[in-house]
């Protein structure tokens, strides 16, 4: 009998326990464990079986860690139908998230209890993959297509109370999983309740499964399970027979297995759970975090105190006046409101925030007390200078002091104060308390605990927080600035802005770098390309001036209406603005460049090549540890489709030689723009990919 779980009987109830920690995921040890239990106990004279598991969790789900290897059996379609067809009455006792496979148990099962806090889902498609043990065959079955159909596409957790209505559960009931699965089992017995193999039901009834097919597809932009899983449980409706359908839902589930998008998708899983994994912060405990001070209440200031309140935490804002005072309470309360509208807030916790754990001033001098300070103002190195020395002076010793520059010298900064070592970045997204991803900046002097400290306000504040080394615009914004410039050379020599957004949100993207640009405001690159002018560029930058004629225009984007698109009130994106290519045209003659004709194709790889080259130099000077670090940021940070895994791991799919030729090649035409990554020519010379570096 396997370790992972425990056999017992008690009377007429063999009781199957499993302990496979974390979350009791379905590997060998805990499949094996449940065969052979279920020999025994119907060699035993059990009259029924209850499964649970021990620990936080249900099974919660196959060992996606077994994924790409050699399967070994029993594999878990076939033991979800062994269950099915024991003679003997199979009750499961769920509690945790029942996921995946661990829902295909339960549905194998003849009666399922739950507790209330409990819930269940097959989020497969999440892993580029589909349920391939039966799950669309046997849930359709209770629930009806529709509603199977919505929990498969979706992936969504469903409470133990919704599951009860749609069917799924039999009883949802307080207690502790082996408890109420025992009386729940005796109970059954005592009333002779039949076996319910859910293979014996009846086919569900279709729907319209091409319009469902169509409806995933669309929504899914780009992304293949969730409208190859409406297949799946159409041959749940349509097939002659229940063991038709398994056939072809193995058959899908295969497909999808040797799929690019599945081997993107689970890179994604695990990356996003191994960036906040830094082996240099073992053993090294954060310092406490109990009051949070704000310097600036601006659009950012205001979204990080806003992130921090809905963590739990107390604030202190500083502005520098009695109306920017009002101006930023207003902020975080809009803001607060918003969380109450989208239900993630209770109005009473709502006016508790502000009433109770968000204090306001313009004295640096109600600081004195805070154990970590986020300085969120001009990006300015002077005025940032300044903040961090009257930091310097009032702050407590031991306080943490963070900048949220988006690109300015951390270092520099530091060296505003006594104490560089308590400095640190942390990098927040706009808007700061809806983006998820947070880059934490280490500086040349920052001590680990600090670094460990950042970490720690990204767990409470739910973020995904990545470590990155100071350089102009840290991991993101430095790949962007690159991809971005990429876009621009491609406009001046003969592509269309709206040609490349159209090709980049085909390939993935929710919208392509124009539009992008346009969201996010085309002042901001204004502002940047006059600075780095003034900066004097270096022989070989290409320069153009359409966008900063459009500035010159008054047209920043979304927030004038009009930019690269013109925005109507209400509506949502926006029309090609007519304005914009002749002033490409323009820019063209008047840098005597001939137009020339650019494919979807190679629109695409051009811009994901040049977003490539640069990551492999973040990586390559250690401005990124990991490759997977840069994967997780560009995923979180900047729209990039979540199944292709990153951009790294889309060049490890694609192949990294052939990306290497590329780059060789389009150094003929721009040597300065396309210098291939040192780091990518050492990993095409071993034959090596950027995942021999993630770990
Ligand atoms: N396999 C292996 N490891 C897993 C795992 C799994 N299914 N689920 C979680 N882990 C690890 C995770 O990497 C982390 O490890 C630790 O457990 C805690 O997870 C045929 C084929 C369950 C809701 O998609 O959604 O069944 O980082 O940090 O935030 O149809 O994990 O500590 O080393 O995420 O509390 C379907 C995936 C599989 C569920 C818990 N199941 N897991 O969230 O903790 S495909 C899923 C989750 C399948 C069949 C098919 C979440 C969670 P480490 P965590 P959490």
């Amino acid at each position: 009998m396997s370790q992972a779980v425990e056999y017992e009987k008690l009377g007429e109830i063999a009781i199957l326990a499993t302990n496979n920690p974390p979350v009791n995921a379905l590997g060998i040890d805990v499949r094996n464990g449940l065969w052979a239990g279920i020999e025994r106990a119907e060699s035993e004279g059990a009259r029924a079986v209850l499964i649970y598991g021990e620990g936080r969790t249900f099974f919660a789900g196959a060992d996606i860690r077994e994924f790409g290897k050699p399967p070994q059996d029993p594999l878990l379609p076939a033991l979800c139908d062994r269950i099915e067809a024991s003679p003997l009455l199979v009750i499961a006792a769920l509690h945790g998230t029942a996921l995946g496979g661990g829902l295909e148990i339960a549905l194998s099962c003849h009666y399922r209890i739950a507790v209330p806090s409990a819930k269940v889902g097959l989020p497969e498609v999440n892993l580029g993959i589909l349920p391939g043990a039966g799950g669309t065959q046997r849930l359709p079955r209770l629930t009806g297509a529709r509603a199977a159909l919505d929990m498969i596409t979706t992936g969504r957790h469903i409470p133990a109370p919704e599951a009860l209505e749609l069917g799924v559960l039999d009883r949802v009931l307080d207690g502790d999983p082996r408890q109420i699965g025992l009386e729940f089992a005796t109970e059954l017995l005592q009333s002779n309740a039949p076996r319910r193999p859910i293979c014996e039901l009846p086919a569900p009834e279709g729907i319209d499964f091409d319009a469902a097919y169509d409806t995933a597809l669309r929504k899914g932009r780009g992304q293949l399970s969730p409208a190859v899983a409406v297949r799946a449980v159409q041959a749940a409706c349509e097939a002659k027979s229940f063991a038709d359908g398994l056939a072809r839902e193995r058959q899908l589930f295969h497909d999808l297995l040797a799929s690019d998008q599945r081997k993107g998708l689970i890179h994604a899983f695990f990356a996003e759970r191994a960036v906040s994994k830094l082996p240099e912060l073992k053993d090294i405990a954060p310092r406490d975090l109990h009051q949070i001070g704000v310097i600036g209440g601006g659009t950012m200031g205001a979204g990080i105190a806003t992130s921090v309140l809905l963590a739990g935490l107390s604030v202190t804002l500083i502005e520098m006046s009695q109306d920017a005072v009002h101006a930023a309470r207003d902020r975080i309360a809009a803001n607060l409101s918003g969380a109450v509208k989208r239900g993630k807030l209770s109005q009473k916790e709502h006016d508790e925030i502000l009433s109770n754990r968000l204090g306001l001033a313009t004295e640096y001098s109600a600081l004195g007390t805070a154990d970590l300070v986020i300085e969120a103002v001009f990006e300015d190195m002077d005025v940032k200078k300044q903040v961090f020395s009257q930091l310097d002076d009032v702050c407590k010793s031991g306080a943490v002091l963070a900048t949220n520059t988006s690109y300015l010298d951390i270092n520099e900064i530091a060296q505003a104060t006594r104490r560089p070592g308590d400095v640190i970045g942390l990098h927040f997204f706009s808007p700061a308390h809806v983006m998820k991803l947070l880059e934490i900046v280490v500086a040349d002097q920052t001590t680990l605990d600090v670094v460990a400290t950042g970490f720690a306000l990204g767990r409470r504040l739910r973020k995904v927080s990545v470590r990155a080394g100071v350089c102009d615009g840290f991991i993101g914004n430095r790949i962007l600035n690159t991809y971005r410039t990429c876009a621009d050379h491609m406009v001046l020599d003969g592509a269309s802005p709206y040609q490349i957004d159209n090709a980049l949100t085909e390939f993935g993207f929710a919208m392509g770098p124009f539009a992008v640009s346009d969201l996010a405001g085309l002042d901001i690159g204004w502002a940047a390309r006059k600075r780095k002018r003034a900066a004097g560029f270096d022989s070989g930058v290409r320069d153009s001036s359409y966008a900063d004629k459009l500035c010159e225009a008054g047209h920043f984007g979304q927030k004038t209406g009009k930019g690269y698109y013109i925005y109507e009130p209400g509506k949502r994106g926006g029309v090609p603005n007519p304005d914009v290519m002749p002033l490409i045209e323009a820019d063209r003659v008047a840098q005597d460049l001939t137009p020339r004709v650019f494919s979807d194709k190679e629109i695409v790889r051009r811009y994901m090549v040049a977003m490539v080259n640069e990551a492999a130099k973040v990586v390559g000077e250690g401005i990124a540890h990991r490759p997977l670090d840069v994967d997780v940021v560009l995923l979180y940070g900047y729209g990039f489709p979540r199944f292709w895994g990153g951009p790294l791991k889309w060049a490890d799919i694609q192949g990294l030689p052939q990306i290497l030729s590329d780059i060789r090649r389009w150094s003929q035409e721009d040597p300065y723009f396309w210098k291939p990554a040192p780091l990518l020519e050492e990993l095409v010379a071993k034959g090596g990919c950027f995942e021999d570096l993630n770990t």
